[in-house]
């Protein structure tokens, strides 16, 4: 008999108000429509979808919203329930997916998944690839958009304080974080940025030196403390070309292969016990194409290699 298959939660949270452009509440269901579940099962896991969130009668808290936090009231009330939910599925000992929506929504996935990673002692180190550091706070954002504020939220870094409620907050070291695919960072969130000393791999580094060395230098540092990490994966991480279906396009991300070398050494390491996936906007896609290249690099992540693509021409069509 063989070992039970491997288990995967799929959680769908249609966010949209972080952004300023609308339309990745669309997200979680193109990510479906173009396969992902089938991929996975494909894959051999057992995967459980449980929906896409809603916070429709999740009451508003009463603290005084900060300032320069567009929507924070809603934003609030998604964040703790995406966390409550985070943490809940991580204890069942399943791999999360969080099918973004809006970056903001990694704010309560991480925050989650951190709090289980306490209980278990083991360290949580967090991959954000992306195309921006998301590391403004309210005394820093030039937009007010909290979708890049979730990396500094992340970190304990102060100003929105009261966002997860009752929800306990774990906050992660920033010294655990690992900026990856960076082009757009505003001027003080650089500034902070340096001053909390995180590791950036920017996409210059990435040309100098190549994915590969620089992927290894974080699987590295993670298996050094038997540490597990998240992987939010922003989609505009990927070069506009590969990915237009992102309202928050930035010229000089990765290339197609890039980000798949990037997936399939992250499934050989092992390492990857939870996953976003954020900032698909569908209403900006192309016929589904952005919605089905970020699935296809979610299928290198969970084992799918890239000698076993199929050619079309290969297979006999079969008979009418
Ligand atoms: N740094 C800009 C801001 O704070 O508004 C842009 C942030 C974009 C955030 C996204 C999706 O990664
Ligand atoms: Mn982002
Ligand atoms: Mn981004
Ligand atoms: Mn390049």
């Amino acid at each position: 008999s063989s070992a039970p298959a491997k288990k995967i939660a799929v959680l769908g949270a249609p966010i949209e108000i972080g952004a300023s452009q609308m339309g990745t509440l669309m997200g979680p269901d193109a990510l479906r429509t173009a396969g992902l579940l089938t991929l996975l099962e494909g894959l051999g896991f057992a995967v459980e979808d449980h929906g896409n969130l809603s916070v429709k009668n999740v009451p508003a808290l009463e603290d005084t919203p900060p300032e320069n936090t567009k929507h924070y009231r809603e934003i609030q009330r998604w964040i703790h329930t995406i966390s409550s939910r985070a943490y809940e599925l991580a204890r069942t000992g399943a791999i999360p997916i969080f099918l973004g929506g809006d970056h903001s929504l990694s704010m309560g996935s991480v925050n989650g998944v951190a709090r289980h990673c306490r209980e278990t002692g083991r360290e949580l180190f967090v991959m954000w690839l992306d195309a921006h550091a998301d590391y403004n706070t309210p005394a820093t954002t030039i937009t007010g958009n909290m979708h890049g504020m979730s990396a500094a939220f992340l970190c304990g870094e102060a100003g929105l304080d009261s966002l997860l409620g009752r929800e306990p907050r774990a906050p992660i070291d920033s010294s655990r974080l690992e900026l990856f695919g960076t082009r757009s960072i505003d001027k003080l969130e650089k500034d902070l940025v340096k001053l909390r000393r995180i590791s950036v791999v920017d996409m210059r580094k990435i040309d100098e030196f190549g994915v590969s060395v620089l992927i290894r230098r974080v699987i590295d540092k993670v298996k050094a403390v038997d540490g597990v990490l998240h992987l939010s994966f922003d989609v505009d991480f990927l070069d506009p070309e590969v990915a237009p279906g992102v309202g928050t396009t930035v010229p000089g991300g990765a290339t197609y292969r890039e980000a798949h070398l990037i997936m399939e050494l992250l499934h050989d390491s092992g390492i990857v016990h939870s996953l976003d996936i954020v900032e698909l906007n569908p209403f900006l896609d192309e016929r589904g194409r952005t919605a089905r290249s970020v699935v296809e690099l979610i299928g290198s992540l969970f084992g799918q290699q890239i000698s076993d693509r199929p050619t079309p021409t290969n297979a006999i069509p079969p008979e009418h």
